[in-house]
């Protein structure tokens, strides 16, 4: 996974964002007519942002789209190396460069960059072509049988339509940023950090850096007035720890973020530099509590989505400021990436804003037929790649490796095993949890995780309008969970959907005001327990899902509506929550 592009006095990075050509391909022929050359098209489409909402026969659109365009590559980097990065796309891509084949990534949440260098024309206009594939199938992360509108006509279709097995829309396309990435022959190629904190006023920061190929030169690595340098002879990785003195912790209030600068030289002359943004930090779980730099914390927050009209899954820095100072406005403090990774960059504004990040996988809906070693051993890719581009954020405190898969079967046991064995291989710093749904007797996967989530609609799916009754089965639930695991609880989900406008006293199922009194009743209860570490209601706002006879047209769970105006819940959430100390 190559690090986040920066654009330094070594490094550039040169945007591919704004419009591109695009074709539909329904039947799956683009490649036998040629397209990887030249794509017929006489429409453009706008990158980052699903193709769904972009022109109407779009809405529908689960097959293959082409996207186009071309570039011109200054000379002056004729001696660099060319990297396509994109940011995501759903679901599975191809990339052509100037009809080279040169590269392939399955999966829609998580980037994935391909050096193009030996392909360019450095006289002429180059070719990008980029294959989105968005056919979700079974044995997609995270899973559906999304076909080709007429498919799914003939077929007829269970439940909702797409047939995903989540409850979001399936969007498809190119949903992040895409650029060229122009690097250094000899670069570094990854770092990661483990920072520590030694007494009150001592930090420290491990560090492991890669390079791209064997150097002979100098390496150094600085904090502040820290320096420290290494001499490398022929060598691809170095290890280092730098001690902050009179530091400044990472925290809610203050996240501070130190710039840690690292330099390559050869014989006096810079070839390289990369800057990453550090906070020094500690999480752990002791006990029942979870601990930020040894002070026990409340996660109160939110689940969302990235989602917005017209955008779909597009990644716009309007709504991630939006979103986040909505959370901040309710007096929250933390929230899930539900029910996948988010942008590089939503996370880069949670580190510099001080927002407390659950970070889950897009392992949602997983089933008995899931558990199986090729699913395994794809997870086990997704859950690598997730933890390696987001490991050195500050704010990510947690890892989630799946929302809600069926964990009442035998085989539910050893699979999760081994994704929570896997990904604490990769990282012993953060705990590590699923998301649990419908009850926790009989589950046998949880006593696997480091704490205990869960996601309860009692009030909403089971026990409708019947506000008295869920509350005390919610009580006696979280008691429960503590009894069987000894774990702190979280409720990562609880919540009802209302439809901004419709008010009924006494409260009824979809006014504002059920929702509004099921929430606040819920989270007192919740936050009473000593055993519990978080509550956060699904969900912040209101988010587009397949057509389902349970949906109008949005899950209408949202504090929010999709266009982020409040509903009553969110004032009195608000009310609630500013009681509390941050
Ligand atoms: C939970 C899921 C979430 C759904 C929510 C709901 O984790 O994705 O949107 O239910 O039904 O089970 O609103």
């Amino acid at each position: 996974m190559m690090l986040y592009p920066q654009t330094n006095q070594l490094r550039n990075e040169i945007s591919l964002d704004g419009f591109w050509k695009f074709a539909k391909d329904e039947r799956n022929e683009g490649d036998s007519k040629g397209w990887q050359h030249s794509i017929p098209s006489d429409r453009e489409i706008a990158v980052p942002a699903s193709w769904n909402e972009q022109y109407q026969d779009l809405v529908h659109f689960f097959h293959t789209g082409w996207y186009e365009k071309e570039v011109i590559i200054p000379h002056i980097y004729k001696n660099h190396q060319i990297i396509v990065r994109v940011g995501a796309a759903n679901y599975y891509s191809r990339v052509w460069f100037n009809g080279n084949l040169v590269g392939e990534h399955e999966g829609g949440h998580l980037p994935f960059s391909i050096d193009i260098t030996e392909f360019i024309d450095w006289d002429g206009p180059n070719k990008i072509i980029i294959s989105v594939d968005v056919r979700i199938k079974p044995d997609s992360l995270p899973a559906g049988e999304v076909e080709n509108e007429h498919i799914i006509q003939k077929n007829g279709f269970k439940g909702q339509f797409p047939r995903n097995y989540y409850d979001f829309f399936p969007y498809g396309g190119i949903s992040r940023p895409v650029s060229l990435v122009v690097l250094p022959k000899t670069h570094i190629e990854d770092v990661t950090v483990v920072t520590d904190i030694i007494n009150n006023s001592t930090g420290q920061v491990d560090f492991n850096l890669t390079l791209n190929q064997p150097f002979t030169g100098l390496v150094s690595v600085m904090i502040e007035k820290e320096v420290e340098e290494f001499s490398l002879s022929n060598q691809t990785s170095v290890n280092g720890r730098l001690t902050i003195k009179d530091a400044k912790f990472w925290s809610m209030d203050h996240p501070h973020l130190y710039p840690l600068t690292i330099g390559l030289s050869e014989e006096g002359e810079k070839i390289d530099q990369y800057v990453l943004k550090v906070g020094i930090r500690t999480i752990a779980i002791d006990g029942d509590q979870l601990l930020l730099n040894g002070e026990p914390i409340f996660l109160r927050g939110v689940g969302l989505h990235e989602d917005f009209a017209v955008l779909g899954k597009g990644m716009h820095p309007a709504i991630i400021v939006k979103d986040m100072n909505l959370l901040n406005w309710l007096g929250g403090n933390s929230l899930r990436t539900s029910h996948y990774p988010y942008s590089d960059e939503f996370l880069n504004y949670a580190d510099k804003n001080g927002i407390l990040v659950i970070g889950e996988t897009p392992f949602v809906g997983f089933v008995e037929s899931h558990y199986n070693s090729t699913i395994e051993e794809k997870a086990h890719r997704v859950i690598s790649e997730m933890i390696l581009r987001d490991k050195n954020h500050p704010s990510i405190i947690a890892w989630s490796l799946a929302n809600e898969g069926n964990t009442f079967v035998p085989q539910a046991d050893g699979f999760y095993k081994s994704l929570y064995d896997h990904a604490k291989s990769l990282d012993q710093g953060r705990p590590i949890t699923i998301v649990n749904c419908l009850d926790v007797e009989g589950d046998v996967a949880l006593k696997h995780f480091d704490f205990v989530c869960i996601n309860r609609y009692y009030g909403w799916y089971t026990q409708p309008g019947l506000l008295d009754e869920a509350c005390e089965i919610l009580n006696n639930q979280l008691d429960l969970c503590h009894e069987l695991f000894g774990k702190p609880v979280m409720v990562t989900e609880f919540g009802a959907d209302a439809v901004a406008g419709m008010h009924m006293d006494p409260p009824e199922l979809f006014s504002e005001e059920y929702q509004a009194e099921m929430i606040t009743r819920q989270y007192e209860i919740i936050r009473s327990k000593a055993y519990t570490i978080g509550a956060h209601i699904w969900v912040l706002s209101d988010f587009k899902t397949s057509q389902n006879a349970k949906r109008v047209i949005l899950n209408r769970k949202g504090l929010f509506t999709r266009e982020r105006q409040p509903k009553l819940a969110a004032h009195e959430i608000k009310k609630v929550w500013s009681r509390e100390e941050k």
